[in-house]
């Protein structure tokens, strides 16, 4: 007989609500959860791939501890007794040497984290951090600067909007289900889109305009995109009025920066980008001009996030319909949220390693920023951290420079990866300690803000295969061991009923859907009665906190350097049969996409001698890798692309490894280069050689 199980993807970052078919123990299919309409029963190609997941043998099996050199590759098969004693013991050798602060955790971030932050907090180190200076901090910090709350404070209503722009951002194949449904479904009805992009990826290919710019200039043309708003008066004025502070001095500021101006920048014509800013005007405020996710790309990447969220105040679209409308908590519609695992513990009373929140005031303390704590690592500096756990994290693909990481991972006395799949931080550690993938595994009750703010849950789909386990029995049994009896939970129903206390809700009401909606319809604020976090309660142009820094709220635009001749700037992103690094070894998916290429202009390529489908050699300072060449017109020439995540070298994954380029590799020094207002590492600030690989 087949059962129905509710859950939650995790095949990426985005964690659909799936329900899962499953006969005798077996997945038979995985579908979109049928109760949340924006699914329509779908799932992306990577959800679909969970079974191939499950069933690869390739993955870790059961828990390992080193027995050579770091990334030798030498493992001793444990049991998890073991395993997680030998873990305690080193947790408490590195505690009693060099105090709590000592340990530093690193997650993949999102809505099951309480548990770790809980866990972190226990031990007493404030160094908990998850991933997000290589992904959204700089989009984080600027709405934090801007509105005084996060990006997700605020929704992307795609469903009603009239006109969405997509600058770094190619939504149809950076997949997120439910946007992805809710933008066709808009554009069914005449919403317009434009992509501005430095190619054109699949979303461009369904624009109604598209904008090829010259990497790293975006900035520029939003710039002028202001010019024209304010100079044209095609603002919302009334919003302004109510909303906006310091819209003089933006209007100072912003004189210089004209369409013409910005055509010699961008290579996009004024009157287009005239043509552009009116259309956006006529669809105001219904318009989402998205601030960005993975914007962790230049040194003012913040401030082009910034430049996006003060456009979408100038069009009123903040708050609005169709617009970004702000997000409800709980406590919005009169319920009360779960309660944290982290109130288990009182806030440890030391400075973070990374400086969030002190050395970096204007830098907020709950994610940190990864790369700053790996330099303590290297520095001790404020102090020194000699155990690491990297927990579904892999900075060795995630950062740049893993040689120069490595050399700083070597100075740990602990390094231990808690993961599903192999990656290069989980060859490079310690311990391994495998994780239960998604659908083996049941969580931590979760909670998604939004226009119908919601709890859900993520049931056990099957029984692991492998000796693997849940992230709650991972985290209880270290917490068992190491005195943190509040955390070392017997049970996950102990863990839900602890969550649910005081909010009325009990777990028989997550039967029927997965989920609890803590209100029956979406919620619209009016556009009087919006509420920002910031010191003076209003959209703020000039933001004290960064003042303060010696960090200018409205930076004047310089050029980045452009590429040496025979030179390109690496660019990335993904594509819609891949998650990252993680999913190359997927039977299913390599199966579909076995190999990444390098995008070149067709132009460059041939005054290089390439031809389309060679292969070329791609370097940086002595180092090399080859890949086949896709020469396309559709690529700005200052630009080589890659889809990140492959170039894998480890053994144990026989389908991924040696195949193609890692862009991660060509980012020498890439530690140093973040952005200081907003934290993000600036990954796109790197140049390549490519030529031919049959020269010589
Ligand atoms: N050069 C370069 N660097 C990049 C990027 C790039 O495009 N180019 N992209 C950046 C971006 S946007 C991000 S988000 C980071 C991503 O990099 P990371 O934050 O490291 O995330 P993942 O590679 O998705 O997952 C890390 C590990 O967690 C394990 N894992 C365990 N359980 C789960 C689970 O339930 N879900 C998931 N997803 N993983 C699990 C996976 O097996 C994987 O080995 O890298 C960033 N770094
Ligand atoms: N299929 C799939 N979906 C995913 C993920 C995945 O790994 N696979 N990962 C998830 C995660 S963690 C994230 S962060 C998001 C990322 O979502 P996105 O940020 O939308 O994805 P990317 O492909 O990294 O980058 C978007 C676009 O930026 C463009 N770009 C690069 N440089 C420039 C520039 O200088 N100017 C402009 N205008 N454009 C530029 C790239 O060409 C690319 O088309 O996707 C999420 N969804
Ligand atoms: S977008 Fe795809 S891979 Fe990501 S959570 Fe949704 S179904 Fe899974
Ligand atoms: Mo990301």
């Amino acid at each position: 007989m087949s059962v129905q199980t509710f859950s939650i993807c995790g095949m990426c970052t985005v964690r659909c609500p799936i329900q899962v078919e499953t006969e005798n123990g077996e997945i038979k299919f995985i579908a979109g959860n049928q109760h949340v309409p924006a699914m329509k029963g779908a799932v992306c190609p990577r959800g679909a791939a969970g079974k191939a997941l499950i069933m690869d043998r390739e993955r870790p099996q059961s828990p390992m501890i080193r027995a050579g050199e770091r990334g030798e590759g030498k493992w001793r098969t444990v049991g998890w007794d073991e395993a997680l004693d030998f873990v305690a013991e080193k947790i408490k050798g590195v505690t009693d040497r060099y105090g709590a602060r000592s340990v530093g955790f690193s997650d993949r971030g999102g809505p099951f984290q309480d548990l770790h932050k809980a866990f972190v907090k226990g031990l007493g180190s404030p160094n908990f951090c998850n991933h997000d200076a290589s992904c959204a901090r700089n989009v984080d910090h600027a709405c934090l600067s801007f509105a005084g709350i996060g990006r997700k404070d605020l929704v992307y209503d795609l469903k009603n909007a009239k006109h969405v722009v997509l600058q770094f951002r190619n939504i149809f194949e950076a997949v997120n289900v439910q946007e992805v449904n809710n933008l066709m479904d808009a554009m069914d009805n005449g919403c317009k889109l434009t992509v501005i992009d430095i190619r054109a990826n699949i979303s461009a290919t369904k624009a109604s305009r598209f904008m090829m710019i010259r990497p790293g200039t975006d900035y520029a043309f939003n710039l002028a995109v202001i010019h024209e708003l304010l100079d044209k008066n095609l603002y919302d004025k009334k919003f302004a009025h109510l909303w906006i502070k310091d819209l003089n001095q933006l209007e100072d500021f912003i004189k210089p920066y004209t369409p013409e101006w910005a055509e010699t920048e961008t290579g996009i014509a004024a009157y287009e980008i005239k043509d552009f800013v009116c259309e956006l005007a006529a669809a105001m405020p219904s318009v989402i001009w998205h601030p960005g996710w993975m914007m962790a790309r230049y040194r003012h990447s913040f401030y082009i996030c910034r430049s996006i969220y003060i456009i979408n105040a100038l069009l009123g679209a903040i708050g609005a319909k169709g617009g970004l409308p702000l997000a409800y908590k709980p406590a919005d519609v009169g319920k009360t949220g779960l309660k944290a695992l982290a109130d288990l513990f009182p806030k440890p009373s030391e400075k973070r390693a990374d400086g969030a929140g002190w050395r970096y005031p204007h830098i907020a303390d709950g994610a940190g920023l990864a790369h700053l704590m790996f330099k303590a690592m290297d520095s001790d500096d404020p102090y020194p951290v000699k155990a690491y756990i990297a927990y579904r994290h892999d900075p060795l693909m995630g950062f740049p420079d893993p040689d120069r990481l490595k050399q700083i991972f070597s100075k740990l006395d602990l390094l231990v990866s808690v993961t599903f799949s192999w990656s290069d931080t989980a060859w490079f550690s310690d311990v391994v300690l495998p994780l239960s993938p998604y659908l083996e595994r049941e969580s931590i009750l979760a909670s998604k803000n939004g226009l119908k703010p919601q709890f859900f849950v993520r049931y056990r789909a099957v029984e692991p295969r492998y000796d693997t386990k849940a992230d709650w029995e991972i985290i209880s049994g270290l917490s068992r061991r190491l005195g943190l009896d509040a955390l070392a939970f017997s049970s996950i129903e102990e863990i839900w009923n602890y969550q649910l206390q005081s909010t009325g809700v009990s777990m028989d009401d997550f039967k029927a859907t997965g989920a609890v909606q803590l209100a029956s319809s979406p919620k619209y604020r009016a556009m009087e009665n919006l509420k920002f976090k910031t010191p003076s309660g209003k959209l703020e142009i000039i933001s004290e906190k960064l003042e303060k820094q010696g960090l200018p709220s409205l930076l004047p635009y310089t050029s980045l350097d452009r590429p040496p001749e025979g030179q390109f700037r690496l660019t990335f992103g993904r594509c819609a049969l891949h998650t990252q690094g993680h999913t190359v070894n997927n039977p299913l998916l390599f199966e579909q996409m076995p190999e990444n290429v390098l995008w070149i202009n067709t132009n460059s390529a041939k005054s290089l001698g390439i031809s389309d489908g060679s292969t070329v050699l791609v370097s940086q300072d002595g180092y090399s890798e080859t890949i086949r060449a896709k020469g396309t017109d559709v690529i700005h020439p200052d630009a080589v692309f890659v889809v990140h995540g492959f170039g894998q070298t480890l053994p144990v994954e026989s389908r991924a490894m040696g195949r193609c380029l890692a862009d991660n590799k060509f980012m020498k020094g890439g530690l140093d280069l973040w952005d200081p207002a907003g934290g993000g590492i600036a990954f796109q600030e790197h140049f390549v050689t490519v030529t031919p690989a049959n020269k010589n």
